[in-house]
Protein backbone atom coordinates (compact mmCIF):
# COMPACT_ATOMS: atom_id res chain seq x y z
CA UNK A 1 0.00 0.00 0.00
CA UNK A 2 1.03 3.35 -0.90
CA UNK A 3 1.79 5.69 2.25
CA UNK A 4 1.93 8.95 0.55
CA UNK A 5 -1.05 10.36 -1.62
CA UNK A 6 -1.44 13.58 -3.82
CA UNK A 7 -3.54 15.23 -0.54
CA UNK A 8 -0.20 14.99 1.43
CA UNK A 9 1.40 17.21 -1.50
CA UNK A 10 -1.17 19.20 -2.00
CA UNK A 11 -1.32 22.75 0.44
CA UNK A 12 -3.36 25.76 0.39
CA UNK A 13 -6.18 26.24 -2.22
CA UNK A 14 -4.12 28.25 -5.04
CA UNK A 15 -4.40 31.99 -5.41
CA UNK A 16 -3.62 31.97 -9.19
CA UNK A 17 -6.48 33.13 -11.62
CA UNK A 18 -8.88 30.61 -13.29
CA UNK A 19 -7.42 29.18 -15.91
CA UNK A 20 -3.70 29.84 -15.68
CA UNK A 21 -0.86 27.49 -16.81
CA UNK A 22 0.55 27.04 -13.43
CA UNK A 23 -2.35 24.80 -12.11
CA UNK A 24 -1.21 22.18 -14.90
CA UNK A 25 2.18 22.22 -13.20
CA UNK A 26 1.59 21.60 -9.70
CA UNK A 27 -0.81 18.73 -10.41
CA UNK A 28 1.96 17.42 -12.58
CA UNK A 29 4.66 18.28 -9.89
CA UNK A 30 2.58 16.61 -7.13
CA UNK A 31 1.59 13.31 -8.72
CA UNK A 32 5.41 12.57 -9.55
CA UNK A 33 5.87 13.14 -6.17
CA UNK A 34 3.01 10.48 -5.50
CA UNK A 35 4.55 8.46 -8.14
CA UNK A 36 8.29 8.18 -6.24
CA UNK A 37 6.43 8.02 -2.97
CA UNK A 38 8.52 11.12 -1.98
CA UNK A 39 8.84 11.73 2.09
CA UNK A 40 7.65 15.44 1.96
CA UNK A 41 9.80 16.30 4.84
CA UNK A 42 12.97 15.06 3.16
CA UNK A 43 11.56 17.19 -0.60
CA UNK A 44 11.97 21.08 -0.68
CA UNK A 45 10.76 23.25 -3.56
CA UNK A 46 12.62 26.99 -3.51
CA UNK A 47 11.17 29.20 -5.78
CA UNK A 48 11.98 32.87 -6.63
CA UNK A 49 9.59 35.58 -7.33
CA UNK A 50 6.49 35.92 -9.74
CA UNK A 51 3.04 34.83 -9.74
CA UNK A 52 4.61 31.12 -10.63
CA UNK A 53 7.14 31.63 -7.71
CA UNK A 54 4.00 31.48 -5.61
CA UNK A 55 4.57 27.56 -5.78
CA UNK A 56 5.67 26.47 -2.52
CA UNK A 57 3.10 27.49 -0.47
CA UNK A 58 0.41 25.47 -2.63
CA UNK A 59 2.52 22.51 -1.49
CA UNK A 60 2.88 20.68 1.60
CA UNK A 61 6.71 19.80 1.25
CA UNK A 62 9.31 22.18 2.38
CA UNK A 63 9.38 25.74 0.99
CA UNK A 64 11.77 28.66 0.06
CA UNK A 65 10.10 31.30 -1.07
CA UNK A 66 13.65 33.09 -1.87
CA UNK A 67 13.99 36.58 -3.83
CA UNK A 68 13.82 37.43 -7.17
CA UNK A 69 16.02 35.54 -9.98
CA UNK A 70 18.25 33.69 -6.32
CA UNK A 71 16.37 30.52 -6.47
CA UNK A 72 19.06 28.59 -7.97
CA UNK A 73 22.01 29.73 -5.96
CA UNK A 74 19.38 29.26 -2.91
CA UNK A 75 18.58 25.63 -4.07
CA UNK A 76 22.34 24.75 -5.08
CA UNK A 77 23.08 25.77 -1.22
CA UNK A 78 20.61 23.57 0.30
CA UNK A 79 21.75 20.70 -1.89
CA UNK A 80 25.49 20.88 -1.00
CA UNK A 81 24.50 21.38 2.83
CA UNK A 82 22.02 18.47 2.58
CA UNK A 83 22.72 15.74 -0.79
CA UNK A 84 20.14 13.29 0.53
CA UNK A 85 16.73 16.66 0.27
CA UNK A 86 15.12 16.20 -2.95
CA UNK A 87 15.43 19.81 -4.49
CA UNK A 88 13.01 21.14 -7.05
CA UNK A 89 13.38 24.75 -8.20
CA UNK A 90 10.20 26.39 -9.90
CA UNK A 91 9.82 30.00 -11.45
CA UNK A 92 8.89 32.22 -14.03
CA UNK A 93 10.53 33.02 -17.30
CA UNK A 94 10.94 36.71 -15.87
CA UNK A 95 12.55 35.56 -12.80
CA UNK A 96 14.67 32.95 -14.31
CA UNK A 97 15.94 34.46 -18.24
CA UNK A 98 16.49 38.28 -16.99
CA UNK A 99 17.23 38.87 -13.04
CA UNK A 100 18.33 35.15 -12.84
CA UNK A 101 19.53 34.80 -16.08
CA UNK A 102 23.35 34.36 -15.25
CA UNK A 103 22.44 31.70 -12.72
CA UNK A 104 21.00 29.23 -15.61
CA UNK A 105 24.45 29.56 -16.99
CA UNK A 106 26.24 28.75 -13.76
CA UNK A 107 24.24 25.74 -12.74
CA UNK A 108 24.23 24.27 -16.02
CA UNK A 109 27.82 24.49 -15.54
CA UNK A 110 27.74 23.19 -12.29
CA UNK A 111 25.29 20.37 -12.66
CA UNK A 112 24.10 19.88 -9.42
CA UNK A 113 21.41 17.06 -9.04
CA UNK A 114 18.20 19.49 -9.20
CA UNK A 115 15.18 20.20 -11.44
CA UNK A 116 14.40 23.01 -12.66
CA UNK A 117 10.77 24.11 -14.08
CA UNK A 118 9.98 27.60 -15.59
CA UNK A 119 6.66 28.68 -16.06
CA UNK A 120 7.03 30.66 -19.39
CA UNK A 121 3.57 33.02 -20.30
CA UNK A 122 6.08 35.45 -22.15
CA UNK A 123 5.28 38.03 -19.99
CA UNK A 124 5.99 39.91 -15.71
CA UNK A 125 2.41 38.81 -14.21
CA UNK A 126 3.06 39.45 -10.84
CA UNK A 127 3.74 42.88 -11.54
CA UNK A 128 0.88 43.49 -13.84
CA UNK A 129 2.22 42.76 -17.16
CA UNK A 130 5.50 44.16 -18.42
CA UNK A 131 7.39 42.32 -21.57
CA UNK A 132 9.86 39.69 -20.20
CA UNK A 133 13.15 38.62 -22.15
CA UNK A 134 10.70 35.66 -24.22
CA UNK A 135 8.03 38.29 -25.04
CA UNK A 136 6.74 38.15 -28.93
CA UNK A 137 6.39 41.91 -30.03
CA UNK A 138 3.78 43.18 -27.73
CA UNK A 139 2.74 46.33 -26.61
CA UNK A 140 2.51 46.66 -22.49
CA UNK A 141 2.31 49.82 -20.68
CA UNK A 142 6.24 50.20 -20.10
CA UNK A 143 6.64 49.25 -23.81
CA UNK A 144 3.56 51.39 -25.20
CA UNK A 145 4.34 51.26 -28.92
CA UNK A 146 6.40 47.45 -29.38
CA UNK A 147 8.79 45.66 -27.67
CA UNK A 148 12.79 47.06 -28.98
CA UNK A 149 14.56 44.29 -27.83
CA UNK A 150 14.97 40.57 -29.50
CA UNK A 151 13.80 37.60 -27.56
CA UNK A 152 15.44 34.70 -26.35
CA UNK A 153 14.94 31.38 -26.90
CA UNK A 154 15.58 29.23 -23.82
CA UNK A 155 15.92 25.61 -25.24
CA UNK A 156 18.05 26.71 -27.21
CA UNK A 157 20.25 28.84 -25.01
CA UNK A 158 20.12 25.70 -22.25
CA UNK A 159 21.37 23.49 -25.74
CA UNK A 160 24.31 26.04 -25.72
CA UNK A 161 24.69 25.88 -22.13
CA UNK A 162 25.10 21.84 -22.46
CA UNK A 163 22.73 21.71 -19.56
CA UNK A 164 22.73 17.76 -18.80
CA UNK A 165 18.53 17.48 -19.32
CA UNK A 166 16.22 19.63 -21.04
CA UNK A 167 12.52 19.27 -22.44
CA UNK A 168 9.93 21.28 -23.29
CA UNK A 169 6.33 20.99 -22.13
CA UNK A 170 2.72 22.51 -22.33
CA UNK A 171 0.44 23.49 -19.81
CA UNK A 172 -1.99 22.15 -21.81
CA UNK A 173 -1.12 18.61 -22.24
CA UNK A 174 -0.91 17.23 -18.52
CA UNK A 175 -0.03 13.10 -19.54
CA UNK A 176 3.02 14.46 -21.14
CA UNK A 177 3.91 16.96 -18.88
CA UNK A 178 4.28 14.66 -15.71
CA UNK A 179 6.68 12.23 -18.34
CA UNK A 180 8.80 15.16 -18.65
CA UNK A 181 8.87 15.74 -15.11
CA UNK A 182 9.09 12.15 -14.02
CA UNK A 183 11.91 11.61 -16.10
CA UNK A 184 13.41 15.41 -15.02
CA UNK A 185 13.46 14.04 -11.41
CA UNK A 186 15.00 10.49 -12.21
CA UNK A 187 17.76 12.35 -14.17
CA UNK A 188 21.20 12.15 -12.04
CA UNK A 189 22.29 16.28 -12.81
CA UNK A 190 20.57 19.43 -13.37
CA UNK A 191 17.31 19.02 -15.19
CA UNK A 192 15.58 22.27 -16.96
CA UNK A 193 12.05 21.93 -18.25
CA UNK A 194 10.88 24.69 -20.15
CA UNK A 195 6.86 25.18 -19.71
CA UNK A 196 4.64 26.74 -22.09
CA UNK A 197 2.21 28.19 -19.37
CA UNK A 198 0.07 30.84 -20.35
CA UNK A 199 -0.94 33.68 -17.58
CA UNK A 200 -4.88 34.61 -19.13
CA UNK A 201 -4.86 37.82 -17.40
CA UNK A 202 -1.71 39.89 -19.15
CA UNK A 203 -0.64 38.34 -22.53
CA UNK A 204 -2.92 37.95 -25.68
CA UNK A 205 -0.32 36.99 -27.84
CA UNK A 206 0.65 33.76 -25.49
CA UNK A 207 -2.95 31.77 -25.56
CA UNK A 208 -3.55 27.92 -25.67
CA UNK A 209 -5.26 28.70 -28.63
CA UNK A 210 -2.40 30.39 -30.38
CA UNK A 211 -0.22 27.65 -28.95
CA UNK A 212 -2.17 24.44 -29.80
CA UNK A 213 -2.03 26.14 -33.63
CA UNK A 214 1.98 25.65 -32.95
CA UNK A 215 2.71 22.84 -30.96
CA UNK A 216 4.43 19.54 -32.25
CA UNK A 217 5.76 16.91 -30.55
CA UNK A 218 9.36 16.49 -30.92
CA UNK A 219 10.23 13.69 -34.13
CA UNK A 220 9.72 10.10 -32.78
CA UNK A 221 13.39 9.54 -33.68
CA UNK A 222 15.25 12.41 -32.53
CA UNK A 223 18.00 11.82 -30.77
CA UNK A 224 18.08 13.23 -27.46
CA UNK A 225 22.19 12.76 -27.13
CA UNK A 226 22.66 14.51 -30.13
CA UNK A 227 23.16 18.42 -29.28
CA UNK A 228 23.23 20.44 -33.12
CA UNK A 229 19.98 18.09 -34.13
CA UNK A 230 18.12 19.16 -30.54
CA UNK A 231 19.05 23.35 -31.48
CA UNK A 232 17.99 23.09 -34.59
CA UNK A 233 14.62 22.07 -33.87
CA UNK A 234 14.46 24.30 -30.87
CA UNK A 235 15.06 27.01 -33.80
CA UNK A 236 12.49 26.09 -36.00
CA UNK A 237 10.31 29.33 -36.19
CA UNK A 238 7.22 27.55 -37.57
CA UNK A 239 6.57 24.56 -34.99
CA UNK A 240 7.37 25.14 -30.55
CA UNK A 241 8.55 21.62 -30.56
CA UNK A 242 7.99 19.55 -27.13
CA UNK A 243 9.33 16.69 -25.57
CA UNK A 244 12.75 15.40 -24.58
CA UNK A 245 15.72 17.54 -26.10
CA UNK A 246 18.54 16.47 -24.63
CA UNK A 247 19.71 14.35 -22.39
CA UNK A 248 23.44 13.26 -21.38
CA UNK A 249 25.33 12.12 -18.69
CA UNK A 250 28.41 14.09 -16.54
CA UNK A 251 29.32 13.85 -13.44
CA UNK A 252 27.23 15.88 -10.72
CA UNK A 253 28.24 18.90 -9.06
CA UNK A 254 27.62 16.30 -5.01
CA UNK A 255 29.67 13.62 -7.06
CA UNK A 256 32.60 16.46 -8.05
CA UNK A 257 32.45 17.81 -4.53
CA UNK A 258 32.74 14.66 -2.84
CA UNK A 259 35.84 13.73 -4.50
CA UNK A 260 37.49 17.29 -3.81
CA UNK A 261 36.68 16.56 -0.03
CA UNK A 262 37.96 13.31 -0.08
CA UNK A 263 41.38 14.41 -1.68
CA UNK A 264 41.40 17.38 0.83
CA UNK A 265 41.14 14.97 3.79
CA UNK A 266 43.59 12.37 2.32
CA UNK A 267 46.01 15.57 2.18
CA UNK A 268 45.51 15.95 5.60
CA UNK A 269 46.33 12.51 6.26
CA UNK A 270 42.33 12.04 7.20
CA UNK A 271 42.68 14.46 10.80
CA UNK A 272 39.74 16.63 11.28
CA UNK A 273 40.33 20.21 11.91
CA UNK A 274 38.16 22.60 14.55
CA UNK A 275 36.94 25.36 12.76
CA UNK A 276 39.40 27.38 14.66
CA UNK A 277 42.41 25.91 13.60
CA UNK A 278 40.74 26.56 9.94
CA UNK A 279 40.78 29.69 11.07
CA UNK A 280 44.22 29.98 12.05
CA UNK A 281 45.72 28.96 8.98
CA UNK A 282 44.67 32.52 7.21
CA UNK A 283 45.70 34.69 10.40
C1 LIG B 1 15.00 42.55 -7.03
C2 LIG B 1 13.58 42.67 -7.53
N1 LIG B 1 13.35 43.32 -8.68
C3 LIG B 1 12.09 43.42 -9.16
C4 LIG B 1 11.05 42.87 -8.46
C5 LIG B 1 9.64 43.03 -8.99
N2 LIG B 1 9.14 41.81 -9.59
C6 LIG B 1 8.43 40.92 -8.87
S1 LIG B 1 7.90 39.61 -9.78
C7 LIG B 1 8.62 40.25 -11.17
C8 LIG B 1 8.51 39.55 -12.50
C9 LIG B 1 7.84 38.23 -12.45
O1 LIG B 1 7.80 37.66 -13.73
P1 LIG B 1 8.05 36.12 -13.92
O2 LIG B 1 9.29 35.69 -13.25
O3 LIG B 1 7.95 35.84 -15.36
O4 LIG B 1 6.85 35.45 -13.09
P2 LIG B 1 5.29 35.42 -13.39
O5 LIG B 1 4.69 36.42 -12.47
O6 LIG B 1 5.08 35.75 -14.82
O7 LIG B 1 4.93 34.01 -13.07
C10 LIG B 1 9.27 41.47 -10.91
C11 LIG B 1 9.98 42.25 -11.92
C12 LIG B 1 11.33 42.19 -7.25
N3 LIG B 1 10.38 41.61 -6.52
N4 LIG B 1 12.62 42.11 -6.82
S1 LIG C 1 -1.90 36.95 -13.45
FE1 LIG C 1 -1.45 35.41 -15.02
S2 LIG C 1 0.30 34.20 -14.24
FE2 LIG C 1 -0.62 35.36 -12.53
S3 LIG C 1 -2.05 33.93 -11.60
FE3 LIG C 1 -3.21 35.18 -13.05
S4 LIG C 1 -3.17 33.99 -14.98
FE4 LIG C 1 -1.58 33.15 -13.65
MG1 LIG D 1 6.31 35.21 -16.45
Amino acid sequence: MEKYTLNDYKSNKPTWCPGCGNFAVLTALTSVFAEFQLDPDETTIVSGIGCSSRFPFFSKTYGFHSIHGRALPTAMGLKVANPETEVVVVGGDGDGFSIGGNHFIHASRKNPNITYIVMDNEIYALTKGQNSPTSHSITTKVNPYEAIEDRINPVLMALSFDTSFIARGYSGNLPQLKDLIYKGMQHEGFSFIHVLSPCVQYNEKFTYDLLQERIRPLPENHDTKNRLAGMELAFDNKYLYTGLFYDVNKPTFDEKLASVRKGAKEKMDNKELSYKEIMEQFA
